[in-house]
Formats: C-alpha cells, sequence, structure tokens
C-alpha cells in the first residue's frame, strides 16, 4: 500500500468540481483517507512549493492557491499511487493535457490546473508532514 497528497486547487473549488475530481480517483480504487476545504496561507505554500520560491511564477502561484479555500486530502492505494494520481491528472499545461484526464477535460491555464498530485512517493511524505502531520 502506499499514499499520495492531492489537493484540488481554488479553482477546481470555486467553479464546484471537487465531487467529480474525488470521483475519478475513487473510481480508479483508491480511497480517500483524510480530506478537509482549507484556507493555504503563504507560510504553508512556501514549504509546499519549496523548489518554485526562486521562480518567476512563484508570485501568481501563491496568490492563487491562497485565494479562496483549497480541498486538501491524502489519498490510499497499492504501490505507486502516486503516479495513478498523476496519469488521471494529466500534463502539468493543461492545454497540454489529453481528453479523459481532469487537466484535459476541465483546465485551459497553466496556473489554474485545477488539481496537485504529489510526484514521488518522497514527495508524498514530505507533503502528507506538511498538511497532515498526523497521518505522516
Ligand atoms: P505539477 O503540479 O504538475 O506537479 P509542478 O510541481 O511543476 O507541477 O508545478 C507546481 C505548480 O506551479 C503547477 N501546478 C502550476 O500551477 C505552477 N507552474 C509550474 N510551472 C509553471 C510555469 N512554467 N508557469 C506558470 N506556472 C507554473
Amino acid at each position: 500500500m502506499s499514499r499520495t497528497f492531492i489537493i484540488c486547487k481554488p479553482d477546481a473549488v470555486e467553479r464546484g468540481y471537487v465531487g467529480q475530481i474525488i470521483d475519478r480517483f475513487e473510481r480508479k480504487g483508491l480511497k480517500l483517507v483524510a480530506g478537509e476545504l482549507r484556507q493555504l496561507d503563504e507560510a504553508t505554500l512556501s514549504k509546499h512549493y519549496v523548489e518554485h520560491v526562486d521562480k518567476p511564477f512563484y508570485g501568481d502561484l501563491v496568490a492563487f492557491m491562497s485565494r479562496s479555500p483549497a480541498f486538501v486530502g491524502v489519498l490510499e492505494g497499492p504501490d505507486g499511487t502516486y503516479a495513478m494520481v498523476r496519469t488521471l491528472m494529466g500534463p502539468t499545461n493543461p492545454a497540454d493535457a489529453p481528453p479523459g484526464t481532469i487537466r484535459g477535460d476541465y483546465g485551459t491555464t497553466m496556473t489554474e490546473n485545477l488539481v496537485h498530485g504529489s510526484d514521488s512517493d518522497e514527495s508524498a511524505a514530505r507533503e502528507i508532514g506538511i498538511f497532515f502531520p498526523g497521518l505522516a
């Protein structure tokens, strides 16, 4: 078994897609073991996006991610759950994401790309530790 961390970003919450996004993960066979709506702040986001803090898009990314509540959660499934979640999400840029993926079906822009999923087991452990320290 393994766990991964997900965010339904503020655009997904605002547009009412949280249920449909979680439904895709559940239909795949993954189990939501933690989840809640949470207003994210810069201190938390700077830990989560530590590899992006010096990037030119970081300011816009934090402004977007903190503009309204996000749905943060933890999914559990077989080994490689993080990779299954990434496949269902589609590529980072929704413009490149194929139909059938979350970003391909619902998104058009790079920043407002609806969903986050950890990119490795190591990232999942780190991110779960930030957002759900009781589960780490
Ligand atoms: P992913 O969310 O697919 O793992 P990351 O971790 O590379 O992608 O990027 C985190 C977030 O930062 C993305 N979801 C996107 O919102 C934003 N982002 C990444 N690269 C760019 C970029 N070149 N221009 C604007 N925003 C970006």
